[in-house]
Order: structure tokens, then sequence, then C-alpha cells
């Protein structure tokens, strides 16, 4: 198992999570490739978005066939200004590349697009562009501790 996908199924160990990772050589790297090689509709998989509230790193989960509303991340993190990290600073505030960033294991406050709570099972970046894992979106909320609400552009 490649050690980031090690690294995410501990983390999810650490909040009392069993990740039962899955691997499609295929590729995963964005929402419509990971919903493609799963066999799932897009909604389903997602999306972890890091943007810049105030200066300060924040994980936005949202439903892969939503885009993220800056200004509604911004007022649920209470926050005014918003930026768009570049690869890099994804990388520094997670330790992942942009395209395998997981859900769970970074000390950042989450926001969780409620979007998500349509599904019983929804699909995540397990750490890499080829491995995922599946979680039922009230799992994703209790163990990221984020705040559910609407985040998507409407
Ligand atoms: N593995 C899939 C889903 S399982 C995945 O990670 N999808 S994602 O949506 O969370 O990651 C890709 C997202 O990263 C894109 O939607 C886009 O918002 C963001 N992104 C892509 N390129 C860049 C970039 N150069 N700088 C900042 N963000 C980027």
């Amino acid at each position: 198992m490649h050690r980031n996908v090690i690294a995410v199924v501990e983390a999810g160990r650490a909040r009392g999570l069993q990740i039962d990772p899955r691997s499609f050589p295929e590729g995963t790297k964005t929402a419509a490739d990971a919903a493609a090689a799963i066999g799932v509709t897009v909604g389903q998989i997602v999306k972890s978005l890091v943007f810049v509230v105030d200066g300060r790193p924040t994980m936005a989960l949202v439903a892969g066939d939503n885009r993220l509303d800056e200004a509604k991340l911004a007022a649920a993190a209470a926050g005014t200004s918003v930026e768009r990290p570049d690869g890099d600073a994804v990388r520094a505030a997670t330790g992942f590349p942009i395209g395998g960033v997981p859900p769970i294991g970074h000390d950042l406050p989450v926001f969780v697009d409620e979007d998500l709570l349509r599904y019983d099972v929804v699909w995540a970046a397990a750490g890499t562009w080829t491995d995922v894992f599946a979680i039922t979106p009230v799992e994703l909320a209790r163990v990221t501790g984020g705040t559910v609400g609407d985040l998507a552009v409407r």
C-alpha cells in the first residue's frame, strides 16, 4: 500500500473509523475520473478542497457535482477574504498532492457540503491519484468534526 494511503487509514483509525481503501489504476484524480472508475454518480464523489479564509487554510468537502461558492465558505467560516492556494500550498497544509487530498487527518477547520447527505455512501480520495475510500456522509461529518451547510453555487 502507498505510504499516503497508509497515512489515511491510520488517520481514520485514530478517529474510530475503519477505512477500506480501494485502488483504481485507471485513475481517480478528478471527481469525474473517480466517478467513472468507481461506477457511481459524480455527486457521490467528495472533493476535498483547501481554501485560505482570512489567511487560514480551511477544508471544504464538496459534492462532486457542485461548485464551491467562496462567499458561502467565507460566511460559514466567519471570514471575509477567500483565496485558492496553489498546489505547493495545498501540500504544505495537508501533506498531499492536489487530486489525492483526503478529507480527514488534517488539523484544519472543515466545512461539509450538505448535498453530500443526499447519498447513503460517498467516496473520497485516500491520498493518491488512484486510491479512494467509501464512507457514509454522516460518518464523514463526524470524523472530520465538520460543519454541515450550504456551500454550493446555486
Ligand atoms: N481524487 C479526487 C476525488 S476522489 C479529487 O481529489 N478531487 S478534488 O476535486 O478534490 O481535487 C481536485 C481539485 O483540486 C479540483 O476540483 C480543483 O478545485 C483543485 N485544483 C486542481 N488544480 C489546482 C491548482 N493548480 N491549484 C489549486 N487547486 C487546484
